[in-house]
């Protein structure tokens, strides 16, 4: 799925050899690297780079719709759409350390008003921080001329690829209360400690504090997500009888990869005309033995 320009994704390198890579289909971060050259983001090996359907891993972008929270195909279309780059595009605030950006943008086609009657500016940034973190900015603008508000719900489907699923915890979602979609969306108090995996997960934490760690005791690599915008933490893991339904992702992969997913589900996001929003989301991966906890 290559756009005009005849490219099909944008790599970022900073000096010190991190790099992700964002493909022009769905707007889709499906690499992020260390200075080791380690891949940080999951990619199914069945993943399919080109339409109609969304690539399975990396990070794909749930817009206008989350899910099944309204009736657009699930998690809309931004996912499965071509997005151009901006050639030109506006700069970075004058004391930034971040060196290495690309700005991608979303505008809808005649077919998507169609589906969504909505005009739409969705500005996605993509940079590489200056230890090498991994920056998404989206700015989403209502640019309906005829004065019309809208509403939608987001999330960053972020698949990260881990050692073994059940070394793994979360920290930062303990207490919260959650709609559990593997029961009827009903919402529920997590009782637990950190949070660990033995079987299926599929929940939606309400707002969710603004960093979350993920802890890979086996890489002994932590991962650190700071959010923005965002109010909710979507947290899946298929375990082995769903991923047998899933056709572009293998039987034994969900033992290497989380989806940890800031979001904005429960209460949508309403823009007037002229008006913009902005989701962030920060990505570090340290050794363990760094992350405080704090
Ligand atoms: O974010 C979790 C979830 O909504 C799950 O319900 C699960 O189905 C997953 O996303 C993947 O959805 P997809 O449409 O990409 O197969």
């Amino acid at each position: 799925a290559k756009g005009p320009s005849g490219l099909d994704k944008i790599v970022l390198r900073d000096p010190r050899g991190f790099t992700a890579e964002v493909r022009l289909y769905g707007g889709q971060v499906t690499s992020w690297k260390n200075d080791h050259r380690d891949e940080l983001l999951f990619v199914s090996n069945k993943a399919i780079f080109k339409s109609p359907g969304a690539i399975r891993g990396g990070i794909p972008i749930c817009f206008p719709q989350f899910g099944t929270h309204g009736n657009l195909e699930k998690h809309g279309f931004a996912r499965n759409r071509l997005w151009f780059i901006d050639d030109n595009p506006p700069p970075l605030p004058v004391n930034t350390a971040i060196k290495t950006f690309a700005d991608l943008i979303l505008k809808p086609s005649e077919e998507d008003l169609k589906i969504w009657p909505h005009s739409f500016e969705f500005r996605l940034r993509v940079a590489l921080g200056p230890k090498g973190d991994l920056l998404l900015t989206s700015r989403i603008r209502n640019t309906n001329a005829d004065g019309r508000p809208f509403s939608f719900t987001f999330a960053y489907h972020t698949y990260f690829s881990v050692s073994d699923i059940s070394e793994v915890r979360i920290e930062g979602l303990e207490t919260l209360d959650y709609f559990d979609n593997l029961q009827d969306k009903k919402r529920f108090t997590e009782q637990g400690d950190a949070i660990v995996f033995e079987s299926e997960v599929d929940k939606i934490y309400l707002d969710a504090p603004p960093k979350i760690a993920i802890i890979d005791h086996e890489k002994k690599r932590t991962f650190v997500l700071r959010k923005d915008g965002l109010p909710d933490a979507v947290v899946w893991n298929p375990w082995d009888k769903k991923s047998k339904t899933i056709q572009d992702f293998g039987d034994e992969e969900y033992k290497q990869m989380l989806c940890v997913e800031p979001a904005a589900v429960e209460k949508p996001i309403t823009l007037k005309p002229g008006e913009e929003w902005k989701g962030r989301l920060e990505l570090s991966a340290v050794p363990s033995s760094y992350y405080s906890g704090q």
